[in-house]
């Protein structure tokens, strides 16, 4: 109970940072829902003008529910602001993302923005990067790549479907493959490395955004803020 009050106080207090006319990315995953509510409550209370790029179906799904405006990336290739959640947050502001499996788009939209919101419950602040890195991947090449991400020190797992047979399948068309790293020394490191196999599309490690990030760690009673 008290990690939902955390998690909404967190997005909450995101949807406080958005200004009329802006163009907001928005994430996906639970926490992030609540700064959409918030928005949602402002757009009918204030009359503000926004317009969202989402993440994911369940973000746009979301999103309309709540009655904010969608548009696209490439409508505005540059954005205003990002609200997102994370996986886990280290003290350099460097993150692991991609539980929900959309971590592709997800990146773009963080790369594209001005400024960036990480939304989160205490449970995501860690010393070191430790969770398994989520990569995305090109069915095609699928056993190759986890031949490359092994060779990386990986345990690399395809990610199953819970209520669907057969692999997690992203918005994008390609699979998942979380590759259990243990704690990651140099995350930075890790991610261009990652990068390098052609065939992993994109990976949840965001080590290049800690100067535009702000994270929110939401608490049973209030916030903090936390930024480099
Ligand atoms: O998949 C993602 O990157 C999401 O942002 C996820 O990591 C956070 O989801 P949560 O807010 O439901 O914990």
């Amino acid at each position: 109970a008290e990690q939902v009050e955390a998690k909404r106080n967190a997005g909450y207090r995101a949807a406080e940072e958005v200004r009329d006319g802006m163009v907001v990315g928005l994430g996906t995953g639970s926490t992030v829902f609540f700064a959409m509510e918030r928005l949602g409550e402002r757009i009918i209370r204030e009359g503000l003008c926004v317009a969202g790029v989402p993440t994911s179906y369940q973000a746009a799904i979301r999103a309309r529910r709540y009655g904010i405006p969608l548009t696209s990336l490439d409508e505005h290739p540059e954005l205003d602001i990002a609200i997102d959640g994370a996986d886990q947050v280290d003290p350099a502001l460097r993150l692991i993302k991609g539980r929900g499996a959309a971590l592709l788009r997800e990146k773009c939209v963080c790369d594209a923005a001005r400024s960036v919101f990480i939304v989160v419950d205490p449970s995501k602040m860690v010393d070191t990067l430790n969770a398994p890195v989520p990569v995305e991947v090109l069915p095609f090449a699928v056993e190759a790549v986890s031949r490359r991400l092994a060779a990386l020190g990986a345990d690399p797992v395809l990610r199953e479907g819970v209520k669907k047979d057969g692999p997690v399948v992203t918005d994008n068309g390609n699979f998942i493959i979380d590759c259990d790293f243990k704690a990651i020394a140099e995350p930075g490191r890790l991610e261009a490395e990652i990068a390098s196999i052609p065939g992993a599309l994109e990976c949840g490690l965001f080590c290049g955004y800690m100067e535009k990030i702000t994270v929110i760690v939401g608490e049973e009673k209030g916030c903090r803020i936390v930024s480099l």
